[in-house]
């Protein structure tokens, strides 16, 4: 099936693209799409719902040629220390204060500022995951994964949060764990293992 994934994140395609592997993976630039949706919902469905369904409409209204599911993901960071933040605001994390969106790395760092202090590290990724295959049969999906942020950032995989984002269960931060192993256990493989499930 061909699949049109509703990101802009070039990470996030290369983790679902080993996801839903044997489809037929693009996003909106691969076919010359503008786009660019504002994500003003207030959860992470509201979002992953919105960005599917702005993408589908999309593709209808540009005459799209072929027979296409559109998968959207709403993904964030959650600290219930810090009231649940950086939350739906995981990408945009900071930027208030800095005026300006920041770099992971720099992200990072205002996480962990933010958590000076604070001895409770508990924290969950969540991922809901939105498919849309015609236009009345939408699926959507909600994961998580657990673990604990760290003082300092390890690993050069992964992405955003990976590096502070420390498994128990693997004694190693997200962006330690080999690509596959992240697919197999983190929020987003799970949703979309769900989501393949369906298609
Ligand atoms: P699209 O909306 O274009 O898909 P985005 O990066 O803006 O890209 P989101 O709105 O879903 O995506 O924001 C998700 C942010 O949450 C992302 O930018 C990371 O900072 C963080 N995040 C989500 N999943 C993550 C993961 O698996 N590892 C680390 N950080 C993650």
């Amino acid at each position: 099936m061909n699949i049109l994934l509703a990101t802009g994140n070039a990470h996030k395609k290369s983790e679902l693209a080993a996801i839903f592997s044997g489809h037929s993976i693009a996003i909106p630039e691969d076919l010359g799409l503008p786009f660019d949706v504002e994500e003003h919902g207030m959860t992470f469905l509201d979002n992953s719902m919105l960005k599917a369904q702005a993408l589908w409409d999309l593709l209808k209204e540009r005459s799209i040629p072929g027979s296409w599911a559109v998968i959207a993901d709403d993904s964030g960071l959650v600290v219930p220390a810090l009231g649940g933040a950086p939350g739906i605001y995981s990408a945009r994390y900071g930027s208030d204060v800095y005026g300006r969106m920041l770099e992971s790395p720099e992200r990072n760092r205002y996480l962990l500022e933010q958590l000076g202090g604070i001895t409770d590290r508990r924290a969950f990724f969540v991922c809901c995951m939105s498919l849309i295959k015609d236009d009345y049969v939408h699926y959507t999906v909600q994961e998580t994964i657990e673990g604990t942020i760290i003082d300092k950032e390890i690993g050069s995989g992964g992405f955003g949060y990976d590096p502070v984002f420390y498994i128990e269960s693997y004694g190693m931060t997200a962006a330690q764990l080999d690509p596959e192993l992240k697919n197999s256990i983190s929020h987003r493989g799970k949703a979309g293992k769900q989501i393949a499930k369906l298609l």
